[in-house]
């Protein structure tokens, strides 16, 4: 119907606005707060893309801005410049490790996002993770990390199948209660695949949280409270640590050669990690 009228309304002739006289004073409207921005709101769950529609999406990511609003620490948080500063430990790790890259395949806003493309038949071994890497220096453990991301052509292959966000305290220099001797702190955030901790690593705790097979072809909302949850998980609001590495990861771990392929294509869009 918006279309019909748009149609009807370019083949009319424009009407004559009615003369105002020029030093009528006209009533400004009050100005109104500010939307709230999505990463103030608790919880998750799916959310309908907007892509196409921007002028009826939800309100944009937070933005640096003024000393009353959250400013995001993650640099390129929508991937429109590219993919610096974020990396990934491909190179360095090849083992392990899977590339990611951005597109403009599947954005959520703007025009790009991040994809990656997991699929065990192109890649020998028990564990391949493909993952979005940033690292920063706050005061303590970010209050506030999430974002967006959105799965396609999940096919699972192995029971260890999932996406998640990591947070790491990189060099903790304070004495970490109940632990011997690490050096930095992490905490996994399952975020879709898995309804257990899939791995036993003594200074990683994890959180779960998601769907034990991930909603598909949808952009879901996730935002969690590292801060929080390191106090609650050790009990130690660290401070003295090198930086902060955040990654966002889709992976499989014990992987075996008789298991059906593992496969899948994640993205993530519109990142944010907030002090
Ligand atoms: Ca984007």
């Amino acid at each position: 119907m918006l279309l019909v009228a748009g149609l009807l309304a370019t083949l009319q002739p424009p009407l004559q606005p009615p003369a105002l006289p020029p030093s009528q004073p006209q009533a400004q409207p009050p100005q109104r707060p500010p939307l709230v921005d999505p990463p103030r709101q608790p919880g998750q769950g799916p959310e309908q893309p907007r892509q196409g529609f921007p002028e009826l999406g939800l309100p944009d990511p937070p933005q640096p801005g003024t000393a009353d609003e959250p400013v995001n620490m993650l640099v390129n948080p929508s991937f429109e410049e590219g993919i610096e500063p974020w990396f990934s430990f491909a190179e360095r790790n090849p083992i392990s490790w899977g590339p990611f890259t951005v597109s403009d395949a599947m954005p959520r806003t703007g025009a790009q996002s991040a994809v990656l493309e997991m699929d065990s038949s192109k890649y020998p071994g028990k564990t391949r993770i493909h993952g979005a890497i940033q690292e920063f220096k706050p005061r303590h453990a970010p209050a506030t990390v999430g974002g967006w991301y959105r799965v396609e052509g999940w096919e699972r292959g192995t029971k260890k199948q999932y996406l998640q966000a990591v947070v790491i305290l990189w060099n903790v220099r304070e004495r970490i209660p109940g632990s011997r001797g690490f050096g930095n702190v992490q905490i996994a955030y399952t975020l879709a695949g898995v309804e257990e901790p899939p791995l036993s690593i003594s200074n990683r705790k994890f959180i779960l949280s998601g769907p034990p097979e991930p909603v598909q072809t949808e952009w879901i909302h996730f935002e969690v409270h590292p801060r929080e949850d390191f106090k609650q998980q050790w009990g130690f609001d660290f401070e003295d640590f090198e930086y902060c590495r955040i990654l966002f990861e889709v992976r499989y771990d014990d992987h075996q050669e008789t298991d059906a392929p593992s496969r899948g294509t994640v993205y993530y869009d519109d990142l944010y990690a907030i002090e």
